[in-house]
């Protein structure tokens, strides 16, 4: 084991002494470790990322409000996120610049997927994050600090994109002008939720923000829902954002790399089964709300391609990459299923209405 990392984890209340500590799993933001201790305990260690979020101690106060008001709803001690403090009695170490770490219990008897391995996982994840939403229907949504300012403001996005192409740092914007034309072609259409924030037309949520398959943990056997994890971004939000971030990630048939990108489309069937859940977990939402899913799932598409390729323009220093022109993969099968979403738009409608009447 590294020395700093034992050095890290001596400060937190673990059971016992630690004896491994290793990278694991496949999150684009922070640094996480699988840490076992003598007892055969099992922990995760994760350095949080400052370059995604400069406020750490006010991404800890939300985390750990969320967590008690989760935990309030749900005795179970599995079916919420439980961090670990420090000898200290903080809920998160800071080492030195740029070196904040926690550590959570770890999910045990959970599975986490890549990608859903039946339809019915997907209905799980679909659960799992409507209730999440429904759970924090009742809280206090102005007391939690903006962990990332401007999130899914895609105009705001667009902002930066194009300060990224000005600046061209690393001289890759030549390389990539189908791309470009892309995103400045679907700009008026990223805007739109946003728009109908700003005029009332949809109630801002308590939202996850960041409702990746992989960031939903279902049991191992029973595979249905444990715990929902990465509350980095649980902030004031869209429930189009939480819907549309899953549909962006789960119905997608390819990986989020693929790089053939005839591989890449938005299956409806899982369109169809993922509406199902979410709206059976979240039956409060408004009539306006129910028809923008759709919306949500081509905005947080866009915007989500959008920023793979501000990350690229601007040299890679915002998502995690494992080869050099990760991002402009990813950037390119985003862009891939927002075309598709365009043209399957209609039937996501139909569907959702289809299965709204369905459920009632
Ligand atoms: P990132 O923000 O980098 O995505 P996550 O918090 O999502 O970080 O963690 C990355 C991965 O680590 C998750 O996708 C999951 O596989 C695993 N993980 C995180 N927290 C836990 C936990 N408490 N128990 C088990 N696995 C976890
Ligand atoms: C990041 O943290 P992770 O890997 O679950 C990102 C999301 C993106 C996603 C794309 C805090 O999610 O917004 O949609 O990558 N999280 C943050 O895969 O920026
Ligand atoms: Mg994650």
């Amino acid at each position: 084991m590294e020395e700093l990392h034992k050095h890290v984890l001596e400060q937190f209340r673990l059971d016992a002494a630690a004896v491994s500590c290793d990278r694991y799993g496949c999150g684009h933001i922070n640094e996480t470790y699988l840490v076992v201790t003598e007892s055969g305990r099992r922990y995760i260690l994760q350095k949080i990322s400052n370059r995604a979020f400069p406020d750490v101690a006010g991404l800890q106060e939300n985390i750990a409000a969320v967590t008690a008001h989760l935990r309030r709803q749900n005795d179970d001690p599995n079916s919420s996120l439980n961090l670990i403090f420090t000898k200290a009695g903080e809920s998160w170490y800071h080492q030195g610049e740029n070196s904040d770490w926690r550590v959570y219990d770890f999910v045990e008897n959970s599975i986490c997927l890549q990608a859903p391995e039946c339809p019915e996982d997907f209905y799980q994840s679909a659960i799992a994050f409507g209730t999440f939403q429904q759970q924090l229907s009742d809280f206090p949504a102005e007391t939690l600090h903006e962990t990332i300012r401007n999130f899914h403001n895609t105009p705001d996005r667009y902002r930066l994109f194009r300060q990224a192409l000005e600046e061209d740092v690393v001289g890759r914007a030549s390389g990539v002008q189908s791309e470009i034309d892309f995103a400045l072609s679907h700009e008026e259409i990223g805007g739109q939720l946003m728009r109908m924030l700003r005029n009332g037309e949809l109630p801002l949520r308590v939202t996850h923000n960041d409702t990746k398959l992989n960031n939903v943990m279902l049991h191992r056997e029973t595979r249905t829902p444990l715990c929902v994890i990465d509350l980095d971004t649980t902030m004031p939000g869209l429930s189009a954002y939480d819907f549309g971030d899953s549909i962006r990630f789960g119905a997608a048939t390819a990986a989020e790399d693929e790089k053939d990108l005839q591989k890449v489309t938005m299956s409806l069937d899982l369109f169809r089964i993922f509406t199902r859940g979410f709206l059976r977990a979240c039956p409060g939402l408004t009539d306006k709300e129910r028809q923008v899913l759709p919306l949500g799932a081509l905005t947080m598409t866009l915007e989500c391609g959008l920023r793979f390729l501000t990350d690229y323009l601007a040299g890679d220093h915002y998502f995690g990459i494992h080869y050099p022109d990760q991002n402009l993969d990813r950037c390119r099968t985003q862009f891939k299923l927002v075309q598709d979403m365009e043209e399957k738009m209609d039937q996501m409608h139909a569907i959702v209405q289809e299965e709204f009447v369905k459920k009632a």
